[in-house]
């Protein structure tokens, strides 16, 4: 694959989830090694610590949103460093963090797609659809809420300046989801989310889904941010995480779409959201993660046409 510059970038958001420990997610994913397992593969790779979050006093939502004006202080500062790693042509990987780090990241994606006169598109990979607003959501956690945010719902005004890029909603694509609230289930099935749940990766597979999204994408121009929740894989392959939802992906399913990903070339930017070190086991769900993302960007035991060749053979 193409040698890309990767931009690692630390996001410890914690206060999106009611579960403590995300904060934590950051450091274990730099000790599991994933800034070597890149540029062992070749990318020039650097670490650009972790982000701080902005002062954002000034806002206040209606409704219920725990701690809305610090996570909207992490939304402005994840917008600038998302927007800025771009436009330097760089391609970010954001270490969460709980994912409400991604209403900053996507937003600082969208804004520098739209410079470029392209759209952005978003592969979801997750248990929940995070389709919240302070509105519906019951528990008041924002790290269920990304989505709604950077797809433009009401009820987040002022988190950042008006008038910004947001993301069509039939752009941003759900894979692996098996776990939705009553009213967020209206809301997307109204904005026309693609989603792929559990139940449509059992009938037609990974490879199916994800060749339709990728080809999509291409078809449209569009950029491509991908964000994987910890809990879209099954809980029994990776336990660190706050939100676990039995029948998640499995290690198999999860490497696949990573290396379909790499084969297209379109991803231009990543979040890996949720990890909380503290639930984990002597850091397999961190060391898992760090595999799926040098899979993505090149990692793989053998070479794919001497592999067909040989199953070519076998025919
Ligand atoms: N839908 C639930 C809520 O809004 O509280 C659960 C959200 C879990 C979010 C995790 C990160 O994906
Ligand atoms: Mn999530
Ligand atoms: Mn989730
Ligand atoms: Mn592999």
């Amino acid at each position: 694959m193409e040698k890309r510059r990767i931009a690692l970038v630390g996001a410890p958001v914690a206060l999106g989830a009611s579960r403590p420990g995300c904060a934590m997610g950051p450091e274990a994913m730099r000790i599991a090694g994933l800034a070597e397992a890149l540029a062992e593969l070749g990318h020039e790779v650097s670490d650009h610590g972790d982000v701080a979050p902005m002062r954002a006093d000034d806002v206040s939502l209606e409704g219920h949103a725990r701690h809305a004006a610090h996570i909207a202080g992490w939304a402005r500062a994840l917008d600038e460093a998302a927007y800025g790693l771009l436009k330097d042509g760089r391609l970010p990987i954001f270490m969460g963090g709980d994912h409400a780090l991604a209403m900053g990241t996507v937003s600082g994606a969208a804004r520098h797609a739209h410079e470029q006169g392209r759209p952005l598109c978003v592969l979801w990979l997750d248990a929940h659809a995070d389709f919240n607003t302070p509105t519906t959501s019951e528990s008041g956690n924002m790290h269920g809420m990304p989505v709604a945010f950077y797809c433009g719902e009401a009820g987040f005004e002022g988190i950042l300046p008006a008038g910004r890029p947001t993301v069509a909603p039939r752009n941003v694509f759900m894979v692996g989801i098996r776990s939705v609230d009553a009213r967020e289930r209206e809301l997307i099935a109204a904005r026309g989310v693609r989603v792929f749940d559990m139940r449509a990766i059992d009938e037609f597979g990974v490879a199916a889904i994800v060749r339709r999204i990728l080809a999509e994408v291409e078809r449209i121009g569009a950029m491509l941010h991908v964000s994987l929740d910890v809990d879209f894989l099954d809980p029994t392959i990776a336990p660190g995480v706050g939100t676990a939802v039995g029948g998640g992906a499995n290690l198999r399913e999860a490497h696949l779409i990573m290396e379909m990903l790499c084969e297209s070339g379109l991803t231009s930017s990543m979040d890996i959201a949720e990890l909380n070190p503290y639930l984990d086991e002597r850091g397999r769900s961190a060391r898992l993660l760090a595999d799926l993302a040098a899979s993505l960007f090149g990692r793989q035991v053998l070479d794919k046409v001497s592999t067909l060749a040989t199953v070519k053979g076998l025919q």
